[in-house]
Formats: C-alpha cells, sequence, structure tokens
C-alpha cells in the first residue's frame, strides 16, 4: 500500500460523489501516480462500505474488461473485478434513468449464479461449472466517472469497474444445456443490431472469467458465496447510448433481455 486510509477515504468520497452527482472526473493516478493494486482494491472497497452503511445490498459481482474487443477498446489488458448492489438492478424490459448516469454504455455479458461457495486459489472452469445453478442473458450498464472513459487499470478498479446498472432476463439455463464457448449473441439498439459475438471471447469460456475472480478474492481471504450474481464480462465492445433508446440482448437458446433509457 502507497496510501495512507485518509488519502483513501478521500479519493473514494470523490468517485462516489461524481456516481452520485453525475459529474465526471480525471483520473486518480492523474495526482496518485504511486498508488498500487492495494490501494484500487482498498478505495473500491471504501466505496462499498460507505454504500452498505447507507443502506444498499451488495447482490453480485462483476468480472470486466475479459475481453480482447474490450481490452483493445479500452487499451488495457487485465480482467479487473468488481460488486453490485441492489439499487443497480433494473427489472427485464425496465426503465434505466439516463438523468442518473454520465455517459452510459451497455455490454452484453453471460450472467452466472451460483448454488455454492467459490474460493480460490486453484478455482478453474470446472469447479465454476459444478457451482453455478444457472445462467442467463445480461446486459451491463457501464458508466465511467472518468472524464471520456479514459482510465488507466488502477483507475478503473478504484471506481468499482464503472459499474453503474444491469438487467439479467431470457431463459435460464444450466450449464448442462448450453455450449458457452459457442453460443452466439447479438445485441439490438432500437431494433438494430450493433454488436455480435460468441462466448469464448470470453477468456475462451465465460466461466474462466468467474474462476479467475474466485482466485482473485481468495488471494484477499474472500470468496464468491452461494447465490452470488456475477457477470461475466463483455462479450464485445461497449456501445454508447442515451434517453430514448431501447437495448436488447439475445443470447442463442437462452432468450433475451432488455432495458429502455428514458
Ligand atoms: C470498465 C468495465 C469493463 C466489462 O465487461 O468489460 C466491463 C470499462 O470499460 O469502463 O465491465
Ligand atoms: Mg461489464
Amino acid at each position: 500500500m502507497k496510501l495512507d486510509t485518509t488519502t483513501i477515504a478521500a479519493l473514494a468520497e470523490r468517485l462516489e460523489n461524481c456516481q452520485l452527482q453525475q459529474q465526471d472526473t480525471t483520473k486518480i493516478t492523474d495526482d496518485h501516480p504511486e498508488m498500487d493494486w492495494d490501494d484500487a482494491y482498498a478505495i473500491q472497497d471504501e466505496i462499498r462500505r460507505r454504500k452498505v452503511a447507507r443502506g444498499a445490498r451488495v447482490i453480485g459481482l462483476k468480472a470486466g474488461l475479459t475481453s480482447h474487443a474490450k481490452m483493445k477498446q479500452m487499451g488495457v489488458t487485465t480482467p479487473v473485478f468488481g460488486f453490485m448492489t441492489d439499487d443497480y438492478a433494473v427489472p427485464d424490459g425496465g426503465e434505466c434513468k439516463a438523468s442518473e448516469l454520465i455517459h452510459p454504455k451497455v455490454e452484453p455479458e453471460i450472467a452466472f449464479v451460483t448454488k455454492a461457495e467459490l474460493r480460490g486459489p486453484g478455482c478453474h472452469i470446472g469447479a465454476v461449472l459444478a457451482a453455478t445453478d444457472f445462467v442467463m442473458p445480461g446486459i451491463e450498464v457501464i458508466d465511467s466517472r472518468y472524464r471520456d472513459f479514459k482510465f488507466d487499470l488502477k483507475s478503473v478498479v478504484a471506481d468499482n469497474t464503472s459499474a453503474a446498472r444491469f438487467v439479467v432476463g431470457g431463459q435460464p439455463m444450466s450449464v448442462a444445456g448450453v455450449d458457452l464457448r459457442t453460443v452466439g449473441i447479438v445485441l439490438e439498439k432500437n431494433g438494430q443490431a450493433v454488436a455480435f459475438g460468441a462466448g469464448a471471447a470470453v477468456l475462451g469460456h465465460p466461466a474462466a472469467a468467474i474462476a479467475m475472480l474466485a482466485n482473485h478474492l481468495g488471494a484477499r481471504g474472500e470468496c464468491i458465496p452461494a447465490g452470488s450474481l456475477i457477470l461475466s464480462g463483455g462479450i464485445t465492445e461497449a456501445v454508447s447510448v442515451q434517453a430514448g433508446d431501447v437495448v436488447t440482448l439475445r443470447v442463442q437458446g437462452m432468450g433475451s433481455t432488455s432495458l429502455r433509457f428514458v
């Protein structure tokens, strides 16, 4: 750790205020170039603590920057992990208020719901599949608190990996019923297909992102509890949206989920 607890608390407050007031900011490594990974996750943890203290409930976790398309779009090379609270959830087919966000983008993802605890180190795809209750289509709405989505990895980790909203829906499937490598996805905006892909775009198999998350948490003495909802990361580049847009994700054999920006 390079930052003291006062600085960590101040940076968490700065990023959370940006989220609450729909204001962007410059990336925090500009002011704290010495910041390390532990500092970055400590700032994220402090944002989580502040939200929980205000009554929010942590309902899920997320992996991000797990596909080549996303890494290339954002100019980074390593996946990152974050959390999701109850107020991030949009009902399937429901509305997302664009006025509560800075510059939202949507990502097509595979969502996992677990039925057993997953604990690293040594977590692998097999363990993830054994612990998965079902998978379903999920759209993540990301909204970096950094100006123009310009960040480096430590800054984006501190900013809870741009997490803002999500919707899941469609047909929940057992992992035995779908090949998550070859499953095809189509993301539509206002009825037009805007992005296409297959599950293997995420680390060869979306379950690998969940294993990586379990191993990341294991290194910090934490685990993925049973009953977690986890987003495995955008399969394609993220797509910008604004008020008036309707977004639908269709996943082969797994139905669709959608949301409307108002
Ligand atoms: C960081 C979050 C990336 C994903 O699915 O790749 C992410 C960002 O691009 O703002 O959630
Ligand atoms: Mg995502």
